[in-house]
């Protein structure tokens, strides 16, 4: 198989996953990793690795003549409220590399590209529950508009000129191998940390502030899946709407509690209350579900103890 991927932003919260879950299905050496400082130890010895910087196009299409990469995972992206605070640093790094990405795709330099979009493109002005694919969109946020825009660009790259560009747009992901950076949905992967460590946690959104979230392992199944399905599948080209699961802070903390009955939670919402409030409660995925066969697998309860499971050696 001809096949060679490039991860571009390989070190952050979905590629460091990404990086071990393509890795082991399709053989090391076909799999290079990237990102602009170096990986960890593990990242580095298990396979190429190379420095890159998403906003530099030269570098990037060195790397993949070198390589002889066929398909490019797009990874490297400043996250909601990193972005509410940086706004043209944010614009810049999810525009230009998507813009670098989708114009080797174009010049026939790679074959297949996937780019993440996310819930953040939906705005105050969306339905709240079930969110359609196609609806009313009008994001408030830095990070959402550029989403927003990014997919725009990815339907008008394929229809003007067939670039094989693919995209889901994440919810909330939540890992243990991993932490995320700069998001409004962290604090579903921290009230885990604190949970153990300190039996409470101070959450910045309020009790009731419902999300879509999902645990890490479905994401990358659902990142390869799309990325692996059959060209004439893929119905949507700007990105699909995915759904795993809908929780509000009260919710995962009653969970925790199943397992650490002492846990509590206190409220305390600063700036990332009014993005969270911006954003929908539950999706509706269906497209995703009847085109390429997505279907989500891990529970709001399982997701927890796996969670706690693997992160207990930490803070014991
Ligand atoms: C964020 O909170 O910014 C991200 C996202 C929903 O895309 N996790």
């Amino acid at each position: 198989m001809k096949k060679r991927i490039l991860i571009i932003g390989a070190s952050g919260q979905i590629g460091t996953e990404l990086t071990v879950y393509l890795r082991s299905k399709f053989g090391s050496h076909k799999v290079i990793a990237s990102d602009i400082r170096e990986g960890s130890e593990e990242m580095m010895q298990s396979g190429p690795f190379e420095i890159l910087d998403a906003m530099d196009y030269e570098a990037i299409q060195e790397v993949v003549i070198r390589h002889e990469i066929t398909d490019v995972y797009l990874m490297a992206a400043m996250l909601s409220a990193t972005a509410e605070k940086f706004p043209m640093k944010g614009w810049n790094l999810n525009m230009n590399s998507l813009f670098h990405v989708l114009n080797l795709a174009k010049d026939k330099k790679i074959d297949k590209v996937f780019w993440p979009s996310s819930i953040a493109v939906f705005g105050p002005t969306t339905p709240k529950t079930n969110t359609p694919q196609c609806t009313v969109m009008e994001p408030s946020t830095v990070y959402g508009i550029s989403k927003q825009t990014g997919e725009r660009w990815c339907e008008y790259y394929h229809n003007r000129y067939g670039v094989d560009v693919r995209s889901i747009r994440y919810p909330g992901l939540i890992s243990y191998k991993t932490l995320p950076g700069g998001g409004t949905t962290d604090y579903a992967v921290d009230i885990y940390h604190k949970a153990l460590k300190h039996k409470e946690y101070v959450c910045f959104l309020n009790a009731e502030t419902t999300l879509p979230m999902m645990f890490m392992d479905d994401a990358i199944r659902a990142t390869v899946g799309i990325m692996e399905t059959d060209k004439e599948n893929i119905k949507v080209r700007s990105s699909y709407n995915l759904s795993g699961l809908s929780f509000n802070p009260e919710e995962i903390t009653a969970s925790i509690q199943k397992h650490i009955p002492e846990f509590k939670i206190s409220y305390d919402p600063d700036f990332r209350q009014a993005i969270a409030d911006s954003w929908p409660q539950s999706i509706d995925d269906s497209e995703a579900r009847t085109d390429w066969g997505w279907e989500h697998k891990v529970s709001l309860d399982e997701m927890t103890a796996i969670m706690l499971d693997n992160l207990k050696d930490e803070y014991l």
